[in-house]
């Protein structure tokens, strides 16, 4: 395809492309039997009335909660939240009435640590076969007693194709801090996620220091060069910042999560030119690869209907349909067949070894975090 060659060409500049966000190939099939509603049929359990899942923005087809509601007479309430620290704000606050959350793995970690998750019994899941072993048995969640690995990921940068100065790709965090770089670009726009482990790690990136560090001093020099930085940044959004900043051309460089970059490729692609006018750049310093995961709050009141429609998120036409909307990579090894394969092939979501090289997970930093709230807190107050 002439869209993908484009996107080979540039080695780090990882655009992405694929079917349409409105759905694609990957389509949920229709159910082989429709069980009667709410009701017990063979290896079923009786399923509730209603369901609450809280997820992160745009990140599935609704098309996958409309055909489970229509498939199992289960009411789908659907939330969003924007960051993995306000998930667990919403969770600590007391019965949230959430039944179904995805939080990123250092999050995980850190939510067993506290109770706040309910056991899960993947033995009880056929579906969790089609998870890849590289996704399964993660360090964060040892032998996946609370969780099932749902979508995966790159956090890097990404920025408006043919701005002057992005001759190259921007594959470097001193995009984010640099002032020589920053006086070029904060004119026109730029955004940073809202989304404290997140731009702390871009920052201990460029540092060189590690993404997970709990020595205070390497955090206030990261925490002195957000300060310094944020003068020149537009927005800080990790919500809707692909529609309404990316899209809309209000930015020229984000802080971008790849399949929010995807998306934004891919809206703005035009058939002509043979690209999109936003593509994704990993910093050579290192950046983050997250794997977000489904999990049950311990507060749930309906648990085995979770776990069920967990089960259900792995099929793999439905992991297939979300992946086909959210350009985001698939754990799912079983789905591949029904993932677009301009999806699939694209280095820009699925990244190829080289770049997978380079990338490191966020971990639970222990008693720790109380620095990361804390340099937060300075960040976000200034
Ligand atoms: C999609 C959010 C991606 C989640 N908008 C990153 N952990």
């Amino acid at each position: 395809m002439k869209r993908l060659s484009v996107v080979m060409l540039l080695l780090l500049a990882l655009a992405a492309c694929g079917g349409g966000p409105a759905g694609g190939p990957g389509a949920v099939q229709e159910p082989t039997a429709a069980p009667e509603t709410g009701g017990e049929t063979a290896g079923e359990p009786q399923l509730d009335a209603e369901l609450s899942v809280y997820n992160w923005e745009d990140y599935i087809d609704e098309q996958v909660l409309r055909d489970y509601e229509e498939r199992y007479g289960v009411t789908i309430v659907y939330d969003t939240f924007a960051s993995n620290e306000d998930l667990l704000t919403k969770l600590q606050a007391g019965a949230s009435g959430y039944d179904v959350i995805f939080p990123s793995d250092y999050m995980v970690a850190q939510m067993i640590e506290l109770g706040l998750l309910a056991e899960i019994d993947v033995s009880a899941m056929p579906n969790f076969a089609n998870i890849g072993e590289e996704f399964k048995d993660p360090p964060y969640d040892p032998g996946n007693r609370f969780c099932t690995p749902y979508q995966w990921g790159v956090t890097g940068i990404g920025y408006r194709a043919g701005h002057p100065g992005f001759e190259e790709a921007p594959a470097s965090w001193a995009y984010l801090f640099d002032p020589a770089k920053l006086e070029q670009f904060s004119p026109d726009g730029i955004n940073v996620l809202n989304d404290q482990r997140e731009l702390i790690a871009a920052a201990l990136f460029y540092l060189g220091h590690s993404p997970n560090t709990t020595d205070r001093a390497q955090l206030e020099e990261a925490r002195d060069l957000i300060l310094s930085a944020k003068p020149y940044w537009k927005t800080f959004n990790s919500e809707d910042y692909y529609s309404t900043l990316m899209v809309s051309d209000e930015i020229v460089l984000s802080h971008a999560w790849s399949g929010d970059t995807a998306q934004a490729f891919w809206t703005t692609f035009d058939e002509e030119a043979g690209t999109g006018n936003w593509l994704f750049a990993v910093p050579v310093e290192g950046a983050v690869r997250y794997q977000d995961n489904v999990c049950i709050p311990a507060s749930s009141q309906r648990q085995a209907t979770a776990q069920h429609f967990m089960n259900y998120l792995m099929e793999p036409e439905v992991a297939a349909a979300i992946t086909n909307f959210t350009f985001y990579p698939s754990p799912n090894v079983a789905a591949e067949e029904f993932i677009d394969p301009e999806i699939l092939n694209n280095p820009g979501i699925y990244p190829p070894p080289e770049v997978r090289e380079k990338l490191q997970w966020l971990e639970d930093v222990g008693d720790a975090v109380f620095i990361y709230d804390e340099v937060w807190t300075a960040i976000k107050g200034q």
